[in-house]
């Protein structure tokens, strides 16, 4: 099957790119290379060394004798979306192709701007593409679980039949997302929808948790194929900077209270999940909608489960509760259903001791490249609270768009 990833270049993309390559996908990614823009743009680095996009397919098709094709380019121009959907003609479609931190889309009104603009039309541009030349190709699109929000009931996988005067029907399930980024997935799930419904596309939405991991079995296998993972404010997830926080006895910062409940996974539950997509296509018409996540934590207790595993191996690991820099509840119901994946077969790796020694272990060969400055960087919900860093503060000249 032909495969076209959308943000190719990316800390799932990549290693996306090469499981499906891996499993006998014919692959092609397409990237701008925009993230790596953001990161000088805030002087920020992944912690691991991370080449380019060239040098590591070269390193694919030297290793395993598999091309990986790639196309470079914005999904904001509407005429070279068309031109690589022709020349790829490709059965589906992953799109990882956006701007994925809910901090930077909450710096400054530039920001939120192009976060929203980059994501909506980019998805828009790609929706009329595939309805005018891949009609066919199955659409998997990485939504986020904090599209929902935290509602006082239960979350449901996409939709929610609602009974009123005696009449129900069924919608895409409410969302009250939290951040001007997880309102731009909002307003994609409602294009896509709108795609389905009038043009008859078929798209598969995966309405993924919080990852964690630094690897996968196929980045793992040479340094050469390393994917960017993060641990600074702005890009690095919850875990992955707890697990770093702890290797460089940097305190490890639940914010505020530290009850915020969410669901997470596992890299490589991230690379099964989207190819259990890709194998098992939607209908014409359909918008299917799955919650991608394996389990769900309070930011309270990943914090001790790293605390617990970095003391099992000789590290002096302290929780310090930092102010929380955003506008979120931190006690409330959380109960989201995802059974959907489990269905189609997947086997979750979940989160263990064992698992955390490993990142851990792993985080630490690499431990003189963390720059502490950009663990708490403070970027800010709302403003109350007035001091941003000096970085964020000297990167407003160089804004996008
Ligand atoms: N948090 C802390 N301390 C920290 C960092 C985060 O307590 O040092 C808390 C946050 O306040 C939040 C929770 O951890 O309550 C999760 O934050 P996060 O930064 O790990 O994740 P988030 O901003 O929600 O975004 C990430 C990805 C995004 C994806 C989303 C899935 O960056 O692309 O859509 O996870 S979800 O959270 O399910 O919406």
């Amino acid at each position: 099957m032909r495969v076209l990833i959308l943000g190719g270049d990316g800390y799932l993309g990549w290693p996306q790119a090469m499981y499906l390559s891996a499993h006998g996908y014919d692959v092609a990614v397409l990237d701008s290379f925009a993230k790596r823009a953001w990161e000088r743009e805030l002087s920020i680095q992944p912690l691991m060394p991370v080449g380019t996009l060239e040098e590591r397919v070269a390193a694919w098709r030297q290793l395993t004798g598999r091309d990986i094709a790639s196309y470079v380019g914005d999904l904001m121009d509407y005429p070279f979306v068309e031109r690589v959907l022709r020349d790829f003609a490709p059965e589906a479609i992953v799109h990882y192709g956006e701007q994925p931190s809910a901090p930077y889309s909450m710096i400054d009104a530039a920001r939120a701007a192009y976060t929203q603009a980059n994501n909506v039309v980019g998805t828009l541009n790609l929706l009329f593409a595939m309805r005018d030349v891949a009609p066919d190709a199955h659409l998997v699109k990485l939504g986020t679980m904090g599209e929902y929000g935290t509602p006082n009931i239960d979350i449901e996988e996409g939709y929610l039949t609602v009974e009123h005067n005696g009449r129900s029907h069924e919608f895409l399930y409410p969302k009250t997302p939290g951040s001007i980024y997880h309102l731009s997935k909002v307003h994609d799930s409602h294009n896509i929808h709108f795609a389905c419904r009038i043009w008859g596309l078929r798209a598969t939405e995966l309405n993924q948790g919080v990852v964690y991991g630094v690897e996968t079995d196929e980045s793992a296998s040479d340094p050469r194929l390393a994917t960017a993972f993060h641990y600074d404010e702005v890009f690095g997830t919850a875990l992955n900077r707890f697990c770093v926080q702890a290797v460089v006895g940097e305190p490890i910062t639940p914010f505020g209270r530290g009850g915020q409940t969410r669901g997470y996974l596992n890299i490589r539950d991230t690379m099964a999940c989207v190819e259990l997509a890709v194998r098992n296509p939607a209908e014409r018409g359909e918008l299917r909608v799955y919650n991608q996540f394996t389990e769900q934590f309070t930011v309270n207790e990943l914090a001790e489960k790293v605390c617990d595993a970095a003391a099992e191996m000789g590290m002096m690991a302290v929780i310090q509760h930092a102010p929380n820099p955003r506008v979120e509840a931190e006690e409330h119901y959380y109960n989201a259903k995802h059974t959907k994946l489990l269905e189609l077969g997947l086997v979750p790796n979940l989160l263990g001791p064992e698992l955390i020694r490993s990142m851990l272990g792993t985080i630490a060969r690499f431990a003189d490249r963390v720059d502490r400055s950009k663990i708490l960087i403070g970027i800010r919900w709302a403003p109350t609270v007035r001091e941003t860093s000096a970085a964020v503060e000297a990167s407003k000249d160089e804004r996008p768009g």
